[in-house]
């Protein structure tokens, strides 16, 4: 089967996804597939990013870097395929922080980066760099150049990201978020260029938590706003099959804020930011309810298993865009 299938017969312009981790790297994979090369421009939330052993590390932007360049952990979903551990095992010998995985090979792109960043480069600098090193055609780059810290208020308190997600095992019972840093930071420039383009095709809100993936991204000064004057279409691809998060802690987190565990409270949470949704077969009895919000549905196969998936995913979704678009 031929996986570099023509992106339709789209016109060019730029093709916006919005992504977290795991979840959004699958379709920017697939979307990655589709002939777009430098037209794909892939804008990765920096909420889960901190300081750690005197690294800056980037979660959800290394989890995207590393699955377009097919270096990932296919089972894990973040870090690198082939990974050793020999430093963890050290640094746990010797009574080192060490909640936090950073595998030998991961620990290059830290370091690499912390220094860089030291040197006074920027971090869509440093991820040029990067990407381009690893051969990614598609522009990846940060939501920011400037920190943006996700913190989740919990019923124990406030918690950064990674704390509460990796140290604490997501846990504590969620009650709401805070993005520290958020109202003074600019969206990065070539996201802001892309907004901006006439020739803008689409925004495509991968399917993500809806929360501390995609709301950092969103909540960018501006960037909703510019979201709604664009004439291309919005369509967000559901993170909640059946009830349940894909991966990840979205449904867990929707039951504690008191909202319904559903594709269609997700449809609810963007709400008139949307044209479109895609939502799942298993949840196609709430299709109705969507178009009922003024949100064009489009039910499919989200669950991507298979490359073959991402990629039939991502023309399904251009297909959509194509469709909505002005
Ligand atoms: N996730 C985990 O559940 N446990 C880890 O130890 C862990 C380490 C890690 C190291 C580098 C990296 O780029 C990602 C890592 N992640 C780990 C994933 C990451 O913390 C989360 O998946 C995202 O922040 C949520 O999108």
């Amino acid at each position: 089967m031929a996986l570099n299938s023509q992106a339709d017969d789209l016109l060019p312009g730029p093709v916006i996804a919005l992504s977290g981790g795991v979840g959004g790297a699958k379709l920017a994979l697939g979307l990655s597939r589709l002939d777009l090369d430098a037209d794909l421009l892939v804008v990765a939330n920096v909420g889960d990013d901190f300081e750690h052993l005197g690294l800056t590390i980037c979660p959800d932007l290394d989890t995207v870097t590393y699955t377009l360049a097919g270096l990932s952990d296919q089972e894990k979903g973040w870090g690198r395929a082939d990974e050793g551990w020999r430093f963890m095992a050290a640094l746990d010998q010797l009574g080192g922080e060490s909640w936090f995985n950073l595998g030998d090979s991961d620990l290059a792109l830290h370091t690499l980066r912390t220094g860089l960043l030291a040197e006074g480069k920027s971090l869509t600098q440093v991820t040029r760099a990067i990407t381009l090193k690893l051969g990614i055609a598609a522009r990846v780059v940060p939501m920011s150049d400037d920190p943006v810290r996700t913190m989740v208020q919990t019923s124990n308190g406030a918690l950064a990201f990674q704390h509460y997600f990796v140290r604490d095992r997501c846990e504590p019972v969620v009650t709401g978020f805070v993005f520290d840093g958020i109202a003074g930071a600019r969206p990065q420039a070539d996201f802001l260029a892309a907004l901006a383009d006439p020739d803008l095709r689409a925004i495509i809100i991968t399917p993500s938590n809806p929360f501390v993936s995609i709301d950092p991204i969103l909540d960018l000064p501006g960037v909703r706003a510019a979201a709604r004057a664009t004439p291309a279409p919005v369509i967000a691809v559901s993170p909640i099959v059946a009830g349940q998060a894909i991966k990840g802690p979205a449904a867990k987190m929707m039951a504690e804020l008191g909202m319904p565990s559903s594709a269609l409270a997700v449809a609810e949470h963007y709400g008139d930011l949307l044209d479109g949704f895609v939502l799942d077969h298993g949840d196609q009895d709430q299709a109705d309810a969507v178009a009922g919000l003024g949100i064009h549905p489009l039910v499919t196969g989200t669950v991507m298993v298979s490359l073959a998936d991402r990629v039939r995913l991502a023309q399904e979704v251009l297909a959509l865009a194509r469709q909505l678009g002005p």
